[in-house]
């Protein structure tokens, strides 16, 4: 039985030793000192033993079972320590490193000049319009003085979906509800940005979904000078305090006279590739608004008067930032975007 007591000290001693975790060594505990354990055994037993061998067997049997608790106790310590000294050992921080760059997104560019056009325009006093993409043939065209078989409403140039139905050419149809909805009273002063579309073959400066901006001013007394004098702070603030406009005179069914508007080329004239050697390069369309659409959208063309104006921000923005392929703006290669971030 002695021999049999400090086989089992010794055993489960050697097998603390050994345990490399909290676990392991419950399992030991348990094992020995449990109440289905050997040792727990032999001392439920004394009672068959001899007197003799009763207290010497009962005093062994403490001892070897004291010793395994004191050794399964330090152990303990030792294990508890060394997982908490592996727990933060993994959870180091290493506040010296570099962060991790955070992506942040930016404006697409067109957004940009757009944003920067309206908020241009709003500086002015101007509010922005907005109207359906799917237009009625009467707004996008008869009410902007191209009745039916006007040569410059190319059936072969419009995306139709039913006789009466297109998708809108330009975003001039928003002008025209806008100026129906102030029945007959002015004053009007609205931009009007939006996507349009036309029968094109998409190339380098040609798509078939682009963007317009027209602007529309509508009210007594207003003449050309108010157009022009509108236009130059326009150029301006978008392109620059030295830059100077041109008006020419040419042709759109919906204002008489048109304009086409220049601004003066950042070469000063010298000649370069982008006002090919003219000093000159056109950004917009103009005119006074023609007494026609002003009598169909309800307003007396005798007390009233009004400039409009469109433009493409697809080619303000290529000239603004020199980009010379239309299709960058829609292919949105983030390579590509991301050259544009204001932040
Ligand atoms: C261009 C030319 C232009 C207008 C658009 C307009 C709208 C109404 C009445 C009269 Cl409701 N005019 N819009 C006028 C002149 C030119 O756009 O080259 N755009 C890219």
């Amino acid at each position: 039985m002695e021999d049999r007591l400090k086989q089992l000290q010794a055993e489960a001693l050697e097998k603390i030793e050994q345990a490399e975790d909290l676990k392991t060594l419950n399992d030991i505990r348990v094992a020995y000192l449990g109440k289905k354990g050997p040792i727990t055994e032999i001392l439920r037993g004394m009672g068959k033993l001899s007197p003799e061998e009763r207290p010497v067997i009962g005093q062994l049997a403490n001892d070897v079972r004291a010793a395994i608790q004191v050794k399964l106790e330090e152990k303990q310590e030792k294990l508890s320590k060394l997982e908490v000294e592996q727990k933060l050992a993994a959870e180091t921080v290493d506040v010296t490193l570099p962060g991790r760059p955070v992506r942040t997104g930016n404006h697409h560019p067109l957004t940009a000049v757009i944003e920067e056009i309206e908020d241009l325009f709003i500086g002015m006093g101007y509010t922005i319009a907005e109207g359906p993409e799917v237009e009625k043939d009467y707004y996008n065209f008869e009410a902007l003085n191209l009745p039916k078989g006007h040569p410059a409403r190319d059936m072969q140039d419009s995306f139709y979906i039913t006789e009466e139905i297109l998708l809108r050419t330009h975003t001039s149809p928003v002008q025209a509800r806008t100026m129906e909805k102030h029945e007959g009273l002015g004053p009007v002063k609205i931009i009007c940005p939006g996507k349009v579309y036309r029968r094109d073959n998409d190339d380098a400066t040609h798509s078939h979904q682009f963007m317009q901006i027209e602007g529309l001013v509508v009210d007594e007394n207003i003449r050309m000078s108010d157009l022009k004098g509108t236009l130059e702070v326009f150029a301006k603030k978008l392109f620059g305090e030295d830059r100077k406009i041109r008006l020419r005179p040419s042709f759109f069914p919906f204002t008489e006279p048109s304009v086409e508007v220049d601004v003066s080329c950042m070469c000063g004239g010298d000649g370069c590739s982008v006002c090919k050697h003219t000093g000159w390069i056109e950004i917009l369309g103009a005119g006074m608004v023609h007494p026609n659409v002003l009598e169909m959208a309800g307003f007396d063309s005798k007390k009233y008067t009004g400039f409009a104006f469109g433009m493409g921000p697809e080619r303000i923005a290529m000239l603004k930032y020199g980009i010379d392929d239309i299709r960058h703006f829609y292919t949105n290669d983030i390579r590509f975007l991301k050259q544009f971030n204001r932040a």
